[in-house]
């Protein structure tokens, strides 16, 4: 459905400065003259679109609220906003983007050696390589504290073994963030393409964000040196820490996928016409309009105030979860009701709410299931924790 001209009922985008507007429609018009005319062939083939990706980073969309060699060093409501835009296009493509900058830039970029800062960042900043995060593991997802992949020093090396599953960009990637159990505890290294005892393969027989490539990582003996290992990082703290910065993105972007949701179905409904009129007419139709357009409003409001807090140096954890938890499942409902008012239609690819309907079942589930943030909430507010 094209003409997308944002969705904006209480004029929040009033908030934003001349830079974060222009950063806005530079990546709508991308979206719409770059992204959408490939996304149906993409979601068929079960590909990314891998041509786009040095455009991403001509447009400084890799890493944007990073500083470091190369990189755009842009705030942290422009890194939402591009998420925002981004999400409306594919999850799959702004998945891409988070985990290019959040989960690899962003670790390089607070946990690496100076080496490790010059030698990746400029390159992932450009797009000209690419990154994956291998944190989960087939036994654990919610409880990655439980991994089993282990690193042992041997020498001035040391000799990964284990695997990662649902990796995002694993098959693509020149470079994977892993994190494995060392006996001082956690640790994130920096494994190349092409080191021996490293492979990547695909998860086949995805129904949902299927313009993403996710896979499996599998370490067999790899024997790295102790300069690809992250320096700072020590502990289960660190990799956690990651997922601030994607889980935050992701906030964002939902309200993306579900601002195309409510546009496709308000723009249908106004013109497809049963019992003499169109659906816009009907009372049924109008509140389930309205229902979508006020929880779309009310996650704008939310995530607006989540960005200006983190741009003032505020990055609370479990203000992320409620944020993240509450905007994918608003998504994912206005994409089931999109879905709905285009009746029939709704379940072909003609339309997107049936894709992006697809795609949020796995942004409900990844980095931290809904129930995980329910948790993360339920413990800061009460102070006690229900994990266990
Ligand atoms: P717990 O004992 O609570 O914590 C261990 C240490 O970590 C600290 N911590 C954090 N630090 C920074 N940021 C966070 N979000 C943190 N959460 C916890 C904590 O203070 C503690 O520090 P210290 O110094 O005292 O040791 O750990 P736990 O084992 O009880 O687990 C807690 C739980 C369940 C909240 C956590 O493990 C969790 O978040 N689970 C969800 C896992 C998850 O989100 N995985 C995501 C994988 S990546 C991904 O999905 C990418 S998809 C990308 C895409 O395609 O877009
Ligand atoms: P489980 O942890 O087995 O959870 C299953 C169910 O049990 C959920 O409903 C969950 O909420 C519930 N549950 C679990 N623990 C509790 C509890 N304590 N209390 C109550 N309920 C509980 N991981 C990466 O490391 N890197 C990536 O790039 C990446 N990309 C991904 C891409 C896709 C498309 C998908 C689907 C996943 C990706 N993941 C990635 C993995 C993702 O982070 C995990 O799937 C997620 O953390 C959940 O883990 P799980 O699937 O093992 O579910």
């Amino acid at each position: 459905m094209t003409g997308f001209t944002g969705v904006d009922y209480y004029r929040l985008d009033e908030n934003l400065s001349d830079a974060e507007r222009g950063v806005r429609d530079v990546v709508r018009s991308f979206v719409d003259r770059d992204f959408l005319p490939l996304v149906r062939e993409h979601f068929h083939a079960g590909t990314f679109p891998t041509e786009l990706i040095p455009v991403l980073g001509s447009l400084g969309l890799l890493g944007a609220s990073i500083s470091g060699p190369g990189c755009p060093g842009l705030g942290h409501t422009i890194y939402g906003l591009i998420c925002r835009e981004l999400e409306r296009g594919d999850s799959g493509l702004r998945s891409f983007v988070s985990v290019q900058g959040s989960l690899v830039m962003w670790p390089i970029a607070t946990y690496g050696s100076q080496e490790q800062k010059q030698r990746w960042l400029p390159e992932l900043a450009a797009g000209r390589k690419i990154g994956c995060f291998g944190l989960t593991e087939a036994n654990h997802g919610s409880d990655p504290g439980g991994m089993e992949t282990r690193a042992e020093p041997d020498g001035d090396h040391w000799v990964l073994r284990g695997s990662k599953l649902w990796i995002t960009n694993a098959t693509m990637a020149d470079v994977a963030v892993v994190w494995a159990r060392a006996p001082e505890g956690i640790m994130g290294f920096l494994v190349e393409k092409g080191t021996p005892g490293f492979s990547a393969g695909p998860v086949k027989g995805k129904w949902s964000l299927r313009a993403s490539d996710t896979g499996e990582l599998v370490l067999d003996e790899v024997r790295l040196p102790e300069a690809s290992r992250l320096p700072l990082a020590r502990g289960l703290r660190a990799p956690l820490s990651c997922l601030n910065e994607a889980r935050y993105g992701i906030a964002w972007g939902a309200v993306g996928a579900a601002s195309d949701c409510y546009h496709t179905a308000l723009t249908y409904s106004r013109q497809r016409q049963q019992f003499g009129k169109p659906l816009a007419g009907f009372q049924l139709v109008q509140a389930k309009l309205v229902a979508m357009l006020t929880e779309i409003t009310k996650a704008q409001a939310l995530i607006l105030q989540l960005g200006r807090l983190k741009d003032r140096g505020i990055n609370e954890v479990p203000l992320v979860s409620l944020a993240k938890r509450n905007n994918v499942a608003m998504a994912l409902e206005c994409a089931r009701t999109a879905r709905d008012i285009l009746g029939a239609a709704g379940v072909t690819d003609e339309f997107s709410p049936g894709r992006h309907m697809a795609n949020l079942e796995s942004v409900l589930t990844y980095e931290g299931t809904h129930d995980i943030h329910t948790l993360i909430v339920g413990a800061d507010i009460t102070g006690e924790q229900a994990f266990r």
